[in-house]
């Protein structure tokens, strides 16, 4: 076989891979909903969205990121450490700004809720979104459910009006933001 022959047919096996391979999602790991232009997924279904039925979320439509949806955005990196940290910690992710703009936001309020339910809410009017961010790495490390993972919400201290002294807000374990008016 001649060599551009030989080029050409691992062109076309390495463009089927991919195809292939990009016909599988990998799983989900973050949802938004509420007040956004952009949605890829239909309303919640009592049966297969447990999680959510469990939590008593409904919505009709909704964006959900897998995690290399979320690992193909931008990744900011944050060194930080609150006062009920054993040490500093670095993490990276998407930024809050960058995940809003991507959906098309446009409420006043999110929620972002973690699997345990815990689920803080912040006025968009009070925070810079461009320095939260939805952590999927710490220390050079995929979060994991169990630890902090599947996504992480981290924002330096003393960053807005009414922040807790300590680590309140950074939810772990986050799953879904709803953008409320
Ligand atoms: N998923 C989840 N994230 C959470 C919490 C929680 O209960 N669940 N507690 C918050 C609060 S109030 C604080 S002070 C910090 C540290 O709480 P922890 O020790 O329970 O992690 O995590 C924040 N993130
Ligand atoms: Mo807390």
């Amino acid at each position: 076989m001649n060599k551009s022959i030989r080029t050409l047919l691992s062109v076309c096996l390495t463009l089927l891979v991919l195809n292939v391979s990009s016909a599988y999602a990998d799983n989900v790991v973050l949802t938004l909903s509420g007040k956004i232009a952009n949605t890829n997924r239909g309303p919640t279904d009592a049966f297969n969205d447990a999680l959510f039925s469990g939590l008593s979320v409904k919505f009709n439509s909704a964006y959900e990121l897998t995690l290399d949806d979320l690992k193909m955005l931008p990744q900011a990196k944050l060194k930080t450490q609150y006062p009920n940290w054993p040490s500093a910690v670095e993490v990276s992710g998407p930024t809050l700004k960058d995940l809003l703009t991507l959906v098309g936001a446009n409420g006043r309020t999110i929620i972002v809720r973690s699997i345990d339910g815990y689920a803080p809410e912040f006025e968009l009017s009070n925070i810079d979104t461009s320095k939260f961010i939805l952590a999927i790495k710490a220390n050079s490390k995929f979060l994991g459910i169990g630890g902090r993972g599947p996504v992480w919400l981290v924002f330096p201290p003393n960053i807005y009006e009414g922040q807790s002294e300590d680590d309140g807000g950074l939810t772990w374990a986050a799953f879904h933001i709803e953008v409320k008016q």
